[in-house]
């Protein structure tokens, strides 16, 4: 069954030029892009979005980072579109991730690491409402779909 999830290119693959390359990937590898756009992340939406983090003493570098340029916004979807981008962004600190994911190409840090990416599909729900309105979503047919899928897949 087809599962959306959210990824982030955060403000580094913007300044960097890898906003191309990394949405690339995802192309290639067959998820459909549903929704995407650019904006500026405020304090307001990054005390919800890394809640869990609140206590750790990186947050305050963490939010200033996320907040140094704008961010990309995308909606991939795909069969088990969560857990297939989340295993191509690899490990969370990138110095750990493994060569040929995104992190392991693209960065050596563990704050700076490219882009987020939705670690389940019950959060990828609530981290999508917190990004997207119905609107931002472009209904469309993916006429690839039977050569990139089994009957089952779809
Ligand atoms: P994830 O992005 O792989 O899901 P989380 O634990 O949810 O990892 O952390 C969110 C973000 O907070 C990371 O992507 C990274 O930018 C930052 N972060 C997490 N752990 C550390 C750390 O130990 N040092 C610095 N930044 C961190
Ligand atoms: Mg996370």
């Amino acid at each position: 069954m087809a599962e959306r999830t959210l990824v982030i290119l955060k403000p580094g693959a913007l300044q960097r030029g890898l906003v191309g390359e990394v949405i690339s990937r995802f192309e290639k590898r067959g998820l459909k892009l549903v929704a995407l756009k650019m904006v500026r992340l405020t304090d307001e939406v990054l005390d919800i979005h890394y809640a869990h983090l609140k206590d750790r003493p990186f947050f305050p570098w963490l939010k200033n980072g996320m907040k140094a340029a704008p961010v990309i916004l995308c909606c991939w979807e795909g069969c088990e579109a969560v857990k297939v981008v989340r295993e191509m962004a690899g490990a969370t600190n990138a110095r750990k991730a493994v060569p040929g994911t995104i992190r392991g190409d693209y960065s050596m840090s563990a704050q700076e690491n490219i882009i987020h990416t939705s670690d389940s599909p019950e959060n990828a729900a609530i981290e999508l409402d917190r990004f997207f309105v119905p609107e931002d979503y472009c209904e469309y047919q993916s006429v690839l779909d039977p050569f990139k899928y089994s009957p089952d897949e779809i």
